[in-house]
């Protein structure tokens, strides 16, 4: 494979490769979009079939799919459309031979000594780009435009297990019935019944995708006599296979159609991929323990009498309770919850300064679990599956803004009830044995050996990764990972402040780290934690009580002439967060806000600040979309990308009394060598 020429958008890669083929006998060239997501993790990948005469620049330079593919974190690779070469046979007319492979393997010479484009195309080179390139291993789906789109849905139709998902641009729909197709089987020697999208859909005679996503154009000079969207939309209903055919007034057979549709096929892929992953990611894990299972299914539809850490008041130690779950309501699941990390965020509801803070409550947000039983409709988790609770859930309803932009995480479909401590239909799951109600938090509420959440706030992990480790993935290092990656997107080479050096300061130094930050500043008051920052890659640790009189801000910016690109508080201290914004670079600094601030706390600074090119911004959870991130994290550290056993400094078990081990982890907190401390239920 050798690189031909690179290009750059939207911060990644447009490269052009060619590699000797082994399917074709002839050198192929190929392009693949790699965008900034992967060079911190492999990606899934979009294959871009091509139409009649393209090569892989046609729809490289006039496509429209770079952007979307950046936001969203996909590669996509663009095939050529035949084999080249003068030894290559070819024919005058274009629509056979060169640029007209039609995606088939062709028996009949003088086309089968090279045309092999079904094999090159679904065996050759995924294999060659899953071995040299950020793809993730089988994560693949394909697309294309006109003969592309007849490749696209034959290609998916005919090894649904292998493509997540197919769409096309003006398919030639049934090429048995066209001219070009006909032309071509016959030139081939190609059963074409066999790779004719309508009558594969006959053959199968039921579904095989959930949705296939096609666009047409009604002015497309092709529609009447080649592509026969008609006969494909009468076989898919009659298959029973759900097709989204968008007809569009106004557009033709060219790629200004194609580039003005690209980004809704890209999200179309994105969203089955992340399906996929999450459904792969459980496969090859143990099948759940049938004992356990036995156990769960005594007491599912039933009242669960268990023990909890319960907070009756602020700045109170927690209360060892026995407490009553009650089973999960339509749209909620109850699980078993097998460790918590303490997170710094119920220690500042504990101590009275969140201004949600009720009590009494059942505190902790930072679990590993696994499901006991599940309420009515609820269908993507199931007893025995582990999973990790989300204060920031994700519906992915059609119609939630929030879950359907890639631009955040915040979806709000339950934010309200969260907020007032009760589940969505108002009431709480948690009594005491007395009937006493107590209040949940952050729609977790972890501090209990069973607690209920909503399903959107379940995110469904491998079970070959132990419960208390996959407990830091439910807060603050997923929050200091994401801030990097999410909501800054930390380019190589960037310098860098992370002020606080907790669990979620380390990991935003870790995550800077893995982006190529070529300086990372360590802020903090308390100089133990410099060692581990060190060693995860700060280049500098600065302690502001070294520095007298001088704002922590100007010993930074003496330190970089201008101040860093990118500054993050982790502490919650308003000051500190005033510290950060004023030490990020003149004219295009950017201030991430993770830390959470007391009731009553305002940030204030000079707009001048502002004005002079610095930039505040804020993130929840790191901006991850919890249910379909959160595994693919998991995955990624089971992977060994990922190494996080750093954080876990303590850990207690509980032994039947969750308030005193937690009661010690809080200790450990404030104890000012503590990272993060695991209870073990
Ligand atoms: P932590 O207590 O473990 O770490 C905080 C660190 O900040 C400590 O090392 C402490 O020494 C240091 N620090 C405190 N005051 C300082 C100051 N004035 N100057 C320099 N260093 C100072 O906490 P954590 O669990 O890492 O959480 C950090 C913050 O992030 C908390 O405010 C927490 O509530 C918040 N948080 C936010 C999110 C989110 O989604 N936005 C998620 C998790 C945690
Ligand atoms: N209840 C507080 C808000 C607290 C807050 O900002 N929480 C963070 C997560 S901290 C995790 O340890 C968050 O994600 N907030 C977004 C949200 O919707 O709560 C208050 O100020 O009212
Ligand atoms: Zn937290």
């Amino acid at each position: 494979m050798e690189l031909k020429s690179t290009n750059k958008a939207f911060g990644g890669e447009v490269r052009k490769y060619t590699h000797a083929s082994t399917a074709t006998g002839t050198p192929m060239t190929f392009s693949v979009y790699v965008p900034p997501a992967a060079s911190l993790a492999k990606c899934p990948t979009i294959y871009y079939l091509s139409g009649l005469t393209c090569t892989d620049d046609n729809a490289v330079q006039k496509g429209g799919a770079f952007q979307a593919c950046a936001e969203l974190g996909c590669m996509m690779v663009f095939p050529d459309t035949s084999p080249r070469g003068d030894d290559v046979a070819d024919d005058d007319a274009y629509d056979l031979g060169k640029g007209a492979g039609f995606y088939v393997d062709a028996t009949t010479e003088p086309w089968a000594k090279h045309y092999k484009m079904y094999t090159y195309v679904t065996e050759e080179l995924p294999a060659l780009i899953e071995a040299n390139l950020p793809a993730a291993p089988g994560l693949k789906s394909i697309c294309g435009h006109s003969m592309g789109g007849h490749g696209a849905l034959t290609i998916a139709f005919k090894s649904p297990n292998a493509w997540a998902s197919t769409s096309a641009f003006a398919p030639i729909c049934n090429p048995v019935e066209c001219p070009w197709g006909r032309k071509a089987f016959a030139a081939y020697g190609v059963d074409g019944a066999a790779h004719d999208a309508t009558e594969l859909l006959k053959a199968n005679g039921k579904a095989v995708y959930p949705d296939v996503l096609i666009d047409q154009g009604l002015d497309d000079q092709f529609l009447a006599d080649q592509l026969g969207i008609d006969a494909f939309e009468a076989a898919a209903a009659a298959a029973g296979q759900k097709v989204s055919i968008r007809k569009h007034a106004g557009f033709d057979h060219s790629y200004f159609f194609i580039s003005s549709f690209m980004a809704d096929h890209v999200k179309f892929h994105v969203n089955a991929l992340n399906k996929k992953a999450e459904e792969t990611a459980l496969v090859d894990v143990a099948v759940a323990d049938d004992a356990m299972l036995a156990e769960f299914a005594k007491t599912a539809g039933k009242p669960i009498t268990c023990k909890a850490a319960v907070a009756w008041s602020a700045n109170q130690p927690l209360s060892d309770e026995t407490v009553v779950v009650a089973p999960p309501k339509a749209g909620e699941i109850r699980v078993k919850v097998v460790a918590n990390a303490l997170c710094h965020t119920d220690v500042y509801t504990l101590e009275g300064q969140d201004p949600e803070g009720l009590f009494p409550c059942i505190l902790g947000h930072e679990a590993g679990a696994i499901v006991e039983s599940v309420g009515p409709g609820v269908t993507s988790v199931s007893p025995g599956d582990h999973v990790i609770p989300c204060y920031t859930p994700q519906c992915n309803q059609p119609a939630c803004i929030f879950c359907a932009s890639p631009k955040t995480n915040l979806c709000p479909a339950i934010r309200g009830t969260q907020g007032q401590g009760v589940m969505p239909d108002g009431t709480t799951r948690f009594t005491t044995v007395d009937g006493k109600e107590i209040f949940h938090f952050m729609g977790c509420s972890t501090f209990a050996e069973y607690t209920v959440i909503a399903e959107i706030s379940a995110a469904k992990i491998n079970r070959r990764m132990p419960l208390n480790k996959a407990c830091l993935f439910g807060c603050g290092v997923s929050t200091g990972l994401g801030a990097v990656w999410n909501t800054c997107k930390v380019t190589a080479g960037s310098s860098v402040a992370v002020f606080g050096l907790g669990a979620v300061g380390l990991a935003v130094v870790q995550a800077a780290k893995m982006a190529g930050a070529s300086r990372i500043i360590g802020v903090d008051l308390n100089k133990d934690k410099f060692a581990v920052a060190s060693k995860l890659g700060c280049t500098d640790c600065v302690c502001p009580a070294d520095h007298g009189d001088t704002p922590v801000q100007s010993v930074i910016v003496n330190m970089t002439k201008w101040g860093v690109d990118y500054s993050f508080d982790c502490t919650g201290n308003v000051q500190v967060m005033r510290a950060a914004l004023e030490c990020a670079h003149r004219g295009w600094g950017e201030s991430c806000v993770i830390g959470v601030a007391a009731a009553g706390k305002e940030i204030a600074t000079r707009p001048f600040q502002l004005v002079t090119g610095r930039v505040w911004k804020g993130t929840a959870f790191g901006g991850w979309k919890s249910r379909s991130s959160v595994p693919r994290l998991v995955e990624r550290c089971l992977a060994g990308e990922l190494p996080v056993d750093h954080y876990v400094t303590h850990q207690f078990e509980a032994n039947g009394d969750v308030a005193k081990a937690t009661n010690e982890a809080i200790e450990a907190l404030h104890g000012g060598n503590c990272l993060r401390a695991v209870v073990n239920y």
